[in-house]
Order: structure tokens, then sequence, then C-alpha cells
């Protein structure tokens, strides 16, 4: 992959997010998901890359673009296999709520793992601890390794936690051992890479969440030098046969960060649609001018780049769908 590769996808993720943003509180969210998809699609058109989608919104037969299997860009340049969640968090952006962004994991061909949409058991930590956490090892002690890996007491060591009832036990047990807990609604995503960047109060993220969006969130942490343990859940025969499927033949293995993403290069990029942990959201300025905060990270080199970008709107009128 090419070093401007990156900076390439963190134009679809911010057209993904202006269009997106347009939905915001407005109460619907298949409008907000369906503007950042037809604005992520469109804008992949022009990066030079032969991609293919293994991780977008469903198969050929239910979702009209950015389907998996798909494939994206110039049909010139690297061959590579391209994760997307336009919308991470349509719900967020239909009520208002924080931490929706626009999100995209690029790997070379044949890196990423094809998760089928299904839940997914997640652990996540920065460098500190990495090559130290098991996903099979109770919280207490996951905490204790974390706490004199970042050399802070137990009390200070802070917890992400997707509000859930699923998540119940594991919230009151990190309470009853004297930690801090982080609570949010929806978008893991953001809330698994803040929990591993050093530049944030939080230090673990923990519980189930989408399968999809794990393979996504490992991109970054590999970036980030982080470590991450999965498995994947699933819940009937259908799922189960749905892993075989897409090659997994092993259902309930423990996934590695190498499981997840293979290889020494990937690239993550996101860029916010409504403040959250990791970035903040699209800011609708006067003048028709927005603002725009992403991340954009390459695992090779291990650069982390905080962008923000001013927009015209008036002269990105095929970004502007929702009205
Ligand atoms: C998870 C999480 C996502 O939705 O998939 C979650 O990975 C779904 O969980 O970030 P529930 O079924 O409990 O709602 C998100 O939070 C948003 O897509
Ligand atoms: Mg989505
Ligand atoms: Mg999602």
């Amino acid at each position: 992959m090419d070093r401007e590769l990156a900076l390439e996808i963190v134009r679809v993720t911010e057209a993904a997010a202006l269009a997106s943003a347009q939905w915001m509180g407005r109460g619907v969210k298949n409008e907000a998901d369906d503007a950042a998809t037809t604005a992520m699609r469109t804008m992949f058109d022009s990066v030079n890359m032969q991609g293919t989608v293994v991780i977008g919104e469903g198969e050929l037969d239910e979702a009209p673009m950015l389907y998996i299997g798909e494939k994206l860009g110039t049909g010139d340049g690297p061959e590579v296999d391209i994760a997307v969640d336009p919308l991470e968090g349509t719900n967020i952006v239909a009520k208002g709520y924080p931490n929706a962004m626009a999100v995209i994991a690029v790997g070379d061909r044949g890196t990423l793992l094809h998760a089928p949409d299904m839940y997914m058991e997640k652990i996540v930590v920065g460098p500190e601890a990495a090559g130290l956490i098991r996903l099979t090892d109770s919280i207490e002690k996951t905490m204790e390794i974390v706490a004199k890996m970042k050399n802070k007491p137990l009390e200070d060591v802070t917890v992400t936690i997707q509000e859930r009832s699923r998540h119940r036990e594991l919230i009151e047990r990190v309470r009853n051992k004297g930690a801090r807990v982080n609570l949010f609604d929806d978008g893991d995503v953001g809330a698994a890479i803040a929990a591993a960047m050093p530049q944030t109060e939080y230090d673990l993220f923990v519980g189930t969440g989408g399968a999809p969006e794990g393979v996504i969130t490992a991109a970054a942490i590999k970036a980030l030098g982080g470590d991450m343990q999965a498995r994947l859940l699933p819940m009937s025969e259908e799922e189960r046969k749905r892993c075989k499927q897409m090659g997994i033949d092993d259902p309930g293995k423990i996934l590695s960060l190498e499981d997840l993403v293979a290889g020494d290069d990937a690239i993550f990029a996101a860029t916010g649609v409504s403040s959250g942990d990791l970035l903040s959201g699209v800011r609708l300025l006067s003048g028709g001018i927005a603002e725009t905060d992403s991340i954009v990270m390459r695992a090779k080199t291990g650069t982390v780049r905080f962008i923000k970008t001013h927009h015209r709107l008036d002269q990105k009128p095929h970004l502007l769908m929702a009205n």
C-alpha cells in the first residue's frame, strides 16, 4: 500500500461524515445511514486502488452498495481489502447522541478477517499492556495487569463498557474491584480505540459488540501498538453456518490481533459525525462552511494523524443529499 492511500481514505470518511451529519437529530436512522453510504461509495470511485469490500453493508442481495465482494477504486494501484462502516452509530445520529463516526479499515489483500455480522466479545488495551491481556482471564486479573503496566493505582483505572443488560455483571465486577467505569450507549469502535490511545483517560475496553466493528477496530489497535483479543459469538445454527461460509472453521476460537488483521500494514481512518471520546463531530458553521475532525493511522509506520478540515459545502453539492 502506498503512503498516499491513507490520506485518500480520509477524504472518503470525511465525505460520509458530512453527508450523514445533515441527518443529526432528525429521528430517522435509515436516511442518515444511506447518506453516509452513498457519499462513501461515490468518493471511493476516485481512489487509486483495486479494492474489494470484505466487511460492508451486507450481502449483494441485501445492500445496493458497499456490499461484500464489491470492487472499489480506479482499478489501478494496490490490491486491498476494505472494511467499512459508513455510519458507525446510526441510532446515535438519529437521536442526536454523541459518538457516531464514519470509519474505514484497509489491509493488503487477504489480511482482514471476513467477520460475519454477529456479536463478538472483545478486549482492547493500549501499548503498555500489549502482549499481556487474555480474553479468558478474569476481568479482575486484567485490571490488575493494566494498573501495574500503566503505573497507576487500581482506583484510577477506567474501564470502558457499552451500557447493555448483557454487561450488567461485568460492570458490577469492575466497580466491586474498585476501578472506574466509563459507560457509552452506541459506537464501540470509537470507544475501544479511545481506550488504547495514550492521550485519553481510559485504560481498558471490554464487552460484546458487533464483529464487523471488531475487525475495523483491530486495524486501529495495530497502528497504535496496542493489543486486542476477540471471539465470535454465534447465537444460532444459522449464525454458525454463516461463519463456515465466511471461511471460519472454528467460530469459538480466541482471535488474536494478528487473526483479526494479519501482516504488518493496515490503514484506519475515521471522521466524527457527532462528538465522542475519540473525535469531535461535524460542525456546521456560518457561511456554508463545515469543519470535520478525523484520525488516520497506518500500522506500518505507527503514524497517527489528527486532521481538521474546512469544507466549503457550496462547492461540494454532491455531498448534500439530505434536504
Ligand atoms: C454493537 C457495536 C456498535 O451497535 O454492534 C452495537 O459494535 C449493537 O449492539 O458500535 P446492540 O445489539 O446491543 O444494540 C453499535 O453500538 C453501533 O452500531
Ligand atoms: Mg453501519
Ligand atoms: Mg456499526
